[in-house]
């Protein structure tokens, strides 16, 4: 023991302040509690030393990954999704000539990794409320060099109960526009699934997209089908108010068709559905 001690003696000591910013190399947890309603504040930050043969560690692995670029003096994809309670290895490779930062601030600590350039940077973290936290790059916020992440609540559980209008064939002619009306909570939407029905056959259940405006397709038979996710509120969470649109491969939906738009959670499970006649 007294000759590991005296290993130990000659590095250089990291307490938690100096955790907080991590240079090049150095693998970084964040454990950051977030709470959004009180807004009470707390985060720790620990180096992560299984690259040193001497002291502690962490006898843990990631259970999740996600991957950003930074190119052209912007995250891709500005937005990303962290389930909560699940320890979360994020990786940001920059493709720029420049150095840029992912800099957060949880409960009042602001953590921020140097992402060198052509180099890609890795930390951990682990939140354990769900909600939205903004991220940026210190040199280039100002340029818009912004994103969020998004933590969701854990798979199959906290199943929101999610009410729709009439489906409207009007707003959008040739497709089908259900609005949520209503949403128990509001969750990112790759938390949700999404199914087509046409007449009595069914598509593959797939993840909704991720961002505002885009779509999944499905494919029914043959026939290739767009779901549409409006963020009309830009939460960027499945809400009261945001819509859904149903149309064809670019083109409008068949005519004297039956339709059923399933919603469902991520495990499957069912959610709400709503049906249309073209
Ligand atoms: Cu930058």
């Amino acid at each position: 023991m007294l000759g590991f001690l005296h290993v130990r003696k000659g590095l250089p000591e990291l307490g938690v302040a100096d955790g907080l910013r991590s240079p090049q190399g150095l693998f970084v947890i964040a454990v950051a509690a977030l709470c959004l309603g009180a807004g009470i504040a707390s985060g720790i930050a620990y180096n992560r030393a299984a690259s040193n043969p001497q002291g502690g560690g962490f006898d843990f692995a990631p259970e999740a990954w996600v991957n950003l670029t930074t190119e052209n003096t912007a995250f891709s994809p500005a937005q990303i999704t962290v389930r909560v309670n699940t320890i979360t290895q994020i990786s940001v490779t920059n493709k720029d000539t420049m150095l840029h930062t992912f800099t957060y601030t949880s409960n009042g600590t602001t953590y921020s990794h140097d992402l060198l350039p052509s180099a890609t940077t890795s930390f951990l973290v682990l939140f354990h409320w769900t909600g939205p936290i903004q991220f940026w790059c210190v040199p280039h916020r100002d340029l818009g060099m912004v994103g969020t992440i998004t933590v969701s609540p854990p798979a199959g559980s906290n199943k929101p109960v999610v009410t729709f209008g009439s489906p409207d064939l009007t707003t959008s002619p040739g497709n089908a526009t259900i609005i949520v009306s209503g949403a128990s909570q509001a969750v990112a939407p790759t938390n949700y699934k999404a199914n087509l029905q046409i007449g009595t056959s069914a598509g593959t259940a797939v993840a909704m997209p991720p961002t505002g405006g885009s779509y999944v397709s499905i494919i029914v038979g043959s026939t290739v089908y767009r779901i549409y996710w409006i963020d009309v509120d830009g939460g960027n969470t499945i809400s009261a108010g945001d819509q859904f649109r149903i149309s064809g491969n670019g083109v409008a939906l068949p005519s004297g068709s039956s339709f059923t738009f399933y919603l469902l959670w991520s495990d499957g499970s069912a959610i709400q559905t709503s049906t249309w006649n073209t």
